[in-house]
């Protein structure tokens, strides 16, 4: 099975792959935990172009060729071969990231952001879609509560920018059956719960044990 989480910057995404994972470990399951843009060799040395902050002069044109080839790497090199093996593989970022930072974030026409993510992933795609909706004025609070560490690139961004990321997610919830909207200003364990009942059903509904 794969997994996807999606939503602005610091929603809360990472702390919930974390959660979820050691929930299916102890269940026993065998489970591959990766992050976008990054995860291979190659992936991460592109994550550190997309997100070196001393790279201002990136084109849009370059930011979605460079996650979209990040990706296509780490799909053939980790995703397809773990979820042959039989693998719950938990991503922290997909192509909806694109659709929802590139296409509304960046205004890149829709329909070639949709050509060039499932040429990047080559028909691989999530069961299930867990996006974390937070309020950019929380985004914005978490960021500066955060100990240290400089903004990278794209976290310097304006808030009229993550508005229409937002608005990008907010989209792809009403257009894909796999989209799971989660209140982000819930409870971190509330948000938990909601997830793995989730994961739950669709073992039961899909037979995947
Ligand atoms: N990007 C990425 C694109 O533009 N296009 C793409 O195609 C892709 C793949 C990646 C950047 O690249 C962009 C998006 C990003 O800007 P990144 O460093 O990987 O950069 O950053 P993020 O994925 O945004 O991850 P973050 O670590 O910044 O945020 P998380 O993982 O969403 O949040 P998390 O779990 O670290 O939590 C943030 C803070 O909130 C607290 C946590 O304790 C932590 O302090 N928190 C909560 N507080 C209150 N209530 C809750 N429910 C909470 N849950 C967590």
């Amino acid at each position: 099975m794969l997994i996807s989480f999606e939503g602005l910057d610091f929603c809360g995404k990472s702390t919930q792959v974390e959660l979820l994972v050691n929930y299916l470990n102890n269940c026993g399951k065998r489970v591959k935990v990766i992050r976008e843009p990054g995860g291979t060799v190659i992936s991460e040395k592109i994550r550190d172009i997309l997100l070196d902050k001393k790279n201002d002069k990136m084109h849009i044109e370059t930011e979605i060729l460079l996650f979209s080839a990040s990706r296509s790497q780490l799909v053939r090199e980790v995703i397809q071969p773990y979820l042959n093996d039989g693998y719950y593989v938990i991503t922290d970022r997909f192509y909806d990231s694109t659709t929802a930072y590139q296409g509304f974030g960046r205004q890149i026409p829709l329909d070639f952001v949709e050509k060039i993510n499932m040429f990047a992933v080559g028909g691989t795609i999530p069961q299930i879609t867990f996006f974390i909706d937070i309020p950019i004025e929380e985004s914005d609070k978490r960021k500066k509560l955060r100990n240290g560490g400089e903004l990278d690139r794209i976290e310097m961004s304006q808030r009229s920018f993550y508005e229409k990321v937002r608005e990008g997610y907010l989209y792809l919830a009403e257009k894909e059956k796999r989209f799971r909207i989660i209140d982000g200003l819930k409870h971190i364990d509330e948000i938990h719960e909601i997830i793995i009942k989730d994961i739950s059903e669709l073992e039961m509904k899909t037979g995947v044990k």
